[in-house]
């Protein structure tokens, strides 16, 4: 009887406490993948408590962003919402990488943040763009990243920021899930399946597709994976093969056998042609509409 007491006694009292930081607590999404990842959605943390965590180790977190040719028109959107609205309050560096530095518009810094603006060359294939991220991020980390941050970001540039993206998103090895499959039963996500392919993810396999266009960790793990990427894409180019959906479909295979440590839910990359379904509580991060790129 001393021992019921007792659980209930603790379950009373944990029930108060969570739900003095946690008003408004989820039961309508997986919240824990099965390898024991959180997957963050509104109403499972406290910010306040990851904020003062996170202040007291004093971290730095890098943030990479592609805008090469068309692309320039979205620095602007990504760069000045990013800097409201990503990790505020905390360090920021923005890498920026770009064909066209002149033609960067000036953007107002918060104090906290710095932007480095990096020269590359403009591919002729978007494809090649798309894909040749990995490689320019991997070599990258080795020669300045790793000497300046902690964690590091590949974000895409065709996006806004709407609400606060906060140190919820820190981890080892985080991915986001796509706000076009989460629904899709694993037989119709869109995996790389020809096995010609080093993207490929065998029948039956694959837990949840995520979007190349929001993916990071720490620098170590950001440098392992990107190197991975990068690998598979050169190898399918000797073989004369393309994934499916280029590097995101070599960042899924990467992510089935190398688990996040942590997943973010649609709501951190929600695409601008979908509507909202009921469980995506707030909108964090979206792309920005198709119809207005090219
Ligand atoms: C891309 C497609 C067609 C024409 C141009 C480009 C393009 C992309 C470009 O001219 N300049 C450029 O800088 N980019 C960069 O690549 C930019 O950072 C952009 O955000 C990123 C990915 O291209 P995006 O945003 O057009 O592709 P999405 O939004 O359809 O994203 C998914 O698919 C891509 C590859 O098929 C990537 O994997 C991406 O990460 C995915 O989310
Ligand atoms: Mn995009």
């Amino acid at each position: 009887e001393e021992i019921c007491v007792c659980l209930y006694e603790f379950y009373r009292s944990f029930k108060d406490y969570l739900h003095s930081h946690i008003p408004c607590r989820r039961r309508d999404v997986l919240v824990l993948t099965p390898w024991l990842a959180p997957i963050v959605w509104e109403g499972t943390f406290s910010r306040d408590i990851l904020n003062a965590q996170y202040m007291q180790k004093k971290l730095v977190t890098g943030v990479v962003t592609f805008a090469v040719k068309k692309y320039v028109q979205f620095i602007e959107g990504f760069m000045s919402s990013a800097n409201k609205y990503f990790l505020a309050g905390h360090q920021v560096i923005f890498y920026l990488f770009t064909d066209n530095p002149e033609q960067i518009p000036h953007i107002q810094m918060a104090p906290e943040n710095r932007l480095f603006v990096i020269p590359v060359q403009n591919h002729s294939r978007w494809q090649d763009i798309s894909m040749s991220r990995m490689d320019i991020i991997s070599r990258y980390i080795r020669s300045q990243f790793q000497y300046e941050v902690h964690y590091l970001y590949s974000i895409d540039v065709d996006v806004q920021l709407f609400e606060h993206i906060g140190v919820e998103i820190i981890d080892a090895l985080v991915g986001t899930i796509s706000s076009w499959q989460y629904t899709a039963r694993r037989e119709s996500k869109s995996y790389e399946t020809r096995t010609e392919s080093q993207a490929a993810i065998p029948k039956g396999e694959g837990d949840f597709y995520y979007t190349a266009s929001f993916y990071g960790g720490s620098v170590a793990e950001v440098y392992k994976l990107t190197r991975a990427c990068f690998k598979g894409v050169m190898k399918d180019r000797e073989n004369g093969i393309e994934a499916r959906w280029h590097d995101e479909s070599h960042l899924n295979k990467y992510l089935l056998y190398h688990k996040p440590t942590r997943l973010l839910s649609p709501e951190y990359y929600w695409d601008a042609e979908l509507s909202r379904p009921r469980i995506i509580q707030v909108k964090r991060m979206c792309s920005v509409h198709k119809n207005s790129k090219k």
